[in-house]
């Protein structure tokens, strides 16, 4: 914890479905919902006129379709949303040269690193103002929260408080005043497992975790977990912003073309990871003492996990047991796209692999298990089309043989509606010129 609250974090407020209400002028104001559009879809995201009617990212869209049937349901534009992000990422390292993006739509930024010279709060808190400003500029009009305190905890916490289009500067000295009355929940790490188990005797808010004591806490939750859950409670929390993560490990990961939403099978994947793990570290003579998982989510959210051992280890067995018990606690119900395993703080150390953002990743085939098969519609509600003679537009809703489309972009105000044959050849799918959208997938169907 800093002495200053130069750590700032910021989230766009319904990313996926803003991104929807620029692109889309008759949508602004109205309720938008992004995600799998089929029979079994899940939402992405909602924009704030459709959260009003119940409507969350995870919910069923058949449940979001009953409790907002008025809403316009769209699948996803992932090129869009990324080039959306890269604007934003760019405009945050213009800022500070130490920016960590946690996701597409979030990132810690460190303000000790940037030019500003006085950390007081009326300065951070005019200078987190004029950086949403420019959010809005260079985005074309969507609005990020931030938060900014003396740590990434606080930070996070605090962007979240005035969600959307909020700023919360949380003076340092009051963190723990804040805290106490949040659920245990706040804390990262505190999935619905450890949860439960705090639940069970009877910790509900931070305040209660604060009377629990440090040897009661590792009693309960084993070392790691422990000593952090104390910490934490405390406002205890020195993690850095780091722009490019340190990467030091033997580890195996996959990607894969559907999100995972089987336990089951995510921890069979898991095993069988821990099991080339450790027969890598075997070939070399290595050993280490932390496992790690890597897990990204659907909305690539990365979240990395990890337990240190008292010794070091090269067992599968043991390997795979980290992991599973690590996979526990993470909320993955919306999907993942991404599994991994890795084993550092290695005896021996030889840099044979990275598990970083910038190794190179291993597309896994998946023999033993099935994995559904991703169809995607010809014309998915909301994708980009052009007209010959109306030009570019929008997919409205299509069935039947019959495409309809609304003619506007960013540019235009709301603009008319027409139908036309499926295939009819005056239209075509849009895509942006210089896409390189690897992982073009939409979201979950
Ligand atoms: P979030 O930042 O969690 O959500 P949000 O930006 O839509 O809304 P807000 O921050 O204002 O609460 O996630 C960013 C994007 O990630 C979201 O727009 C869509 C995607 N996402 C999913 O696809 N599925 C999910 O379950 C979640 C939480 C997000
Ligand atoms: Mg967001
Ligand atoms: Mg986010």
């Amino acid at each position: 914890m800093r002495g200053e609250a130069s750590v700032l974090h910021l989230d766009l407020d319904a990313f996926f479905a803003a991104v929807e209400q620029r692109d889309k002028p008759s949508l602004r104001g109205k309720p938008v919902v992004v995600g799998g559009v089929g029979g079994r879809g899940v939402v992405s995201t909602a924009s704030y006129e459709a959260r009003v009617y119940g409507v969350r990212s995870a919910m069923s869209t058949r449940e979001a379709r009953a409790r907002c049937p008025h809403a316009a349901f769209l699948s996803g534009r992932f090129h869009a949303y990324r080039d959306t992000s890269e604007r934003v990422m760019r405009l945050l390292r213009d800022v500070s040269p130490l920016v960590e993006p946690l996701s597409l739509d979030e990132a810690f930024v460190d303000l000790a690193r940037s030019d500003l010279d006085d950390l007081s709060v009326p300065s951070v808190t005019a200078f987190a103002e004029r950086l949403r400003e420019r959010v809005v500029e260079a985005t074309g009009g969507l609005t990020a929260s931030v938060g900014v305190g003396t740590s990434k905890f606080i930070a996070k916490v605090a962007s979240d408080l005035d969600k959307p289009d909020g700023l919360v500067v949380v003076a340092p000295g009051t963190e723990q005043d804040l805290l106490r009355p949040m659920p245990v929940r706040v804390i990262p790490g505190v999935g619905p497992a450890t949860a439960e188990r705090l639940r069970r005797v009877g910790v509900h808010t931070v305040a209660d975790l604060e009377q629990i004591s440090e040897e009661e806490m590792v009693r309960l939750l084993g070392k790691a977990s422990g000593h952090w859950l104390y910490s934490l409670a405390r406002a205890r929390d020195d993690r850095p912003v780091v722009a490019e993560r340190e990467a030091k490990s033997v580890s195996v990961e996959g990607t894969y073309d559907t999100d995972l939403t089987d336990r089951r099978l995510m921890e069979s994947l898991l095993t069988r990871q821990a099991g080339e793990v450790s027969g890598r570290l075997r070939k070399h003579g290595l050993s280490g003492r932390t496992v790690t998982i890597k897990v990204r989510l659907h909305d690539f959210t990365t979240l990395n996990r990890s337990t240190t051992l008292g010794s070091p280890t090269d067992s599968p067995a043991t390997i795979a047991r980290l992991a599973r018990s690590l996979l526990a606690d993470l909320d993955t119900s919306g999907g993942v796209r991404l599994l991994g395993v890795g084993v550092s703080g290695l005896a021996d150390w030889v840099q044979e692999d990275l598990f970083g953002e910038t190794a190179e990743e291993e597309v896994e085939e998946l023999p033993e298990v099935e994995v559904p098969h991703h169809s995607r519609r010809t014309w998915a509600p909301g994708m980009d089309v052009v007209h010959t003679e109306m030009g570019r537009g929008w997919v409205w809703g299509s069935g039947r043989g019959v495409v309809t489309v609304r003619f506007e972009t960013a540019e235009t105000p709301a603009g008319p509606v027409r139908s036309y044959a499926m295939d009819d050849p005056e239209l075509s799918p849009w895509r942006p010129p210089e896409s390189t959208d690897e992982t073009g997938s939409p979201p979950p169907a």
